[in-house]
C-alpha cells in the first residue's frame, strides 16, 4: 500500500534546493511504497519563500517555522537553516512527533547535539542527517570493499576538503549566503562545514577516532558584517588540520581550508591497507581508484574503476552502464534510503546519534587547537 510522507522544508538556500530536487526526483528513479509529497516550505521572507514554493512545486508555504510544526498535515520536517537554529527546530519538531531530516553538521556543538538526540529518541521519531557524500556510488563501493575485508589491516586514512572562496578581504561575514563565516550562526568555520564531511565518511569507513591533535588558523582577522555594516573580529577557523589515532590502530591525517587557491570543493580521501588501497576525489566523483597487492605483479597497478555499472551501488537505478551521475544524486540516494528505511522500519544512517559522533570529533579538534594538545574523544 502506498504511504505518502508530507514534507515541510525549512530554509531555501543551497541545501533547500538540493533537498527539494531530491524529493521531486526520487520516486521517478527509486520504487518504494513510501512517497514524499512537497507539502510546505518555510522561511521568514514571504516573497522569496513564495517564489521558492512555486519553483519547486510545494503546495503551500509558511513564514514561521513554529506554524509549520503545528500543522497536522506535515509528517517530516527538513531543517536547512543555518546551524544555530538546528537544535531549537529539531527539538520542537520531535516534540510535535515529526520525523526529522537535518542538514549537517548536526548542531553547533556536542551539548546541543546530545539534547537533540535525547529529543528524537524520547519521541521515537525517525531521523537522519544529510552527510550526503556517503551516498556517492564510488564512496559506497569503497565501504563495500572495506567491509568485505579486501584492504586487510588499515594503516592510514587521509582526507582533504579544500576550497578557495574566502580569500578576498573584501568578502563580508554573516547574513544571507555568508552565515557560514559567522561563528554565531555556524558554530565553527571549516571544521563544522567541511571537515565534518570528512569525519563522517571516515567514521563510516574506518570506525571510531580515539584522539586528535589539531591546528586551526584564521587568516583574515576582521571582516565587515553584512547585517550591521560594521567591521568585526572573525571568530571562525579558516583552515584546520588534524592528526588522529583511529580505534582500529590506523593513523589519520585531515586537512580543510577555504584558502587553497585553485580548489573549489576538492574533497579527496585515501585509505591504505595491508592488501589494498583506495583513493577517491570529489572532482571525479564517479571514479574509485583501487590498488590490489594480490594482483599478478607484472600488471599490478592502480585501477581506475568507472562506477557506473548496474552491479555497483545505486547505479541500477540510473541510466545505462558507462553513463555517470553527479552531486545532486547523492541527495536523491539519501531520500531513497530514508523512504526505504521507513518502509522497512529501520534507522537511516547517519542518524542523529551517528552524527553526534562526528560532532564529538569536531569539538575535540577545536579544543585541541585551542589547547595545543592531544584531546581524547
Ligand atoms: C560550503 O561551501 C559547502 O557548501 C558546504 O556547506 C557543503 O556541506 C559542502 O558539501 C560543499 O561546500
Amino acid at each position: 500500500m502506498i504511504r505518502n510522507i508530507n514534507i515541510g522544508l525549512i530554509g531555501y538556500g543551497f541545501m533547500g534546493r538540493t533537498h527539494s530536487n531530491a524529493y521531486r526526483q526520487t520516486p521517478q528513479f527509486f520504487e518504494c511504497d513510501v512517497k514524499p509529497v512537497l507539502k510546505a516550505c518555510c522561511a521568514r521572507n514571504e516573497e522569496n519563500i513564495k517564489s521558492f514554493a512555486e519553483n519547486w512545486g510545494y503546495e503551500s508555504y509558511e513564514t514561521d517555522w513554529r506554524k509549520l510544526l503545528e500543522r497536522d498535515d506535515i509528517d517530516a520536517v527538513d531543517i536547512c537553516t543555518p546551524n544555530n537554529l538546528h537544535k531549537e527546530i529539531a527539538i520542537a519538531a520531535a516534540e510535535a512527533g515529526k520525523m526529522i531530516l537535518c542538514e549537517k553538521p548536526l548542531a553547533m556543538n556536542v551539548a546541543e547535539g546530545e539534547e537533540m538526540c535525547a529529543a528524537v529518541e524520547k519521541a521515537g521519531v525517525p531521523n537522519t542527517v544529510w552527510y550526503n557524500y556517503r551516498r556517492v556510488p564510488a564512496v559506497t563501493l569503497a565501504k563495500k570493499l572495506i567491509d568485505e575485508g579486501r584492504l586487510g589491516r588499515i594503516f592510514h586514512y587521509r582526507a582533504n576538503f579544500l576550497q578557495d572562496w574566502t580569500i578576498s578581504e573584501e568578502l563580508p561575514q554573516g547574513g544571507a549566503a555568508l552565515w557560514r563565516l559567522d561563528a554565531k550562526a555556524a558554530g565553527s568555520g571549516v571544521t563544522g562545514d567541511l571537515l565534518a564531511h570528512c569525519i563522517d565518511t571516515a567514521l563510516w569507513l574506518n570506525g571510531g577516532i580515539a584522539d586528535v591533535n589539531a591546528m586551526t588558523e584564521t587568516f583574515i582577522k576582521e571582516r565587515v558584517h553584512q547585517e550591521t555594516g560594521e567591521k568585526q573580529a572573525v571568530t571562525i577557523d579558516d583552515a584546520c588540520s588534524f592528526m588522529c589515532h583511529f580505534s582500529n590502530g590506523s593513523l589519520g591525517l585531515f586537512e580543510s581550508t577555504r584558502y587553497a587557491r585553485g580548489h573549489k570543493a576538492l574533497y579527496t580521501l585515501e585509505i591504505n591497507g595491508e592488501n589494498a588501497s583506495i583513493r577517491w576525489d570529489l572532482h571525479d566523483l564517479h571514479r574509485l581508484e583501487y590498488f590490489d597487492h594480490n594482483d599478478e605483479s607484472q600488471v599490478r597497478g592502480w585501477r581506475n574503476v568507472h562506477v557506473t555499472d548496474t552491479d555497483q551501488p545505486y547505479m541500477d537505478h540510473w541510466w545505462v552502464p558507462g553513463l555517470q551521475i553527479g552531486y545532486e544524486h547523492t541527495f536523491i540516494h539519501q531520500v531513497a534510503d530514508f523512504l526505504q528505511s521507513l518502509a522497512d522500519e529501520k534507522p537511516c544512517g547517519p542518524t542523529f546519534r551517528d552524527a553526534l559522533e562526528t560532532q564529538k570529533v569536531c569539538d575535540a579538534v577545536l579544543k585541541s587547537a585551542d589547547d595545543k594538545a592531544w584531546v581524547g574523544i
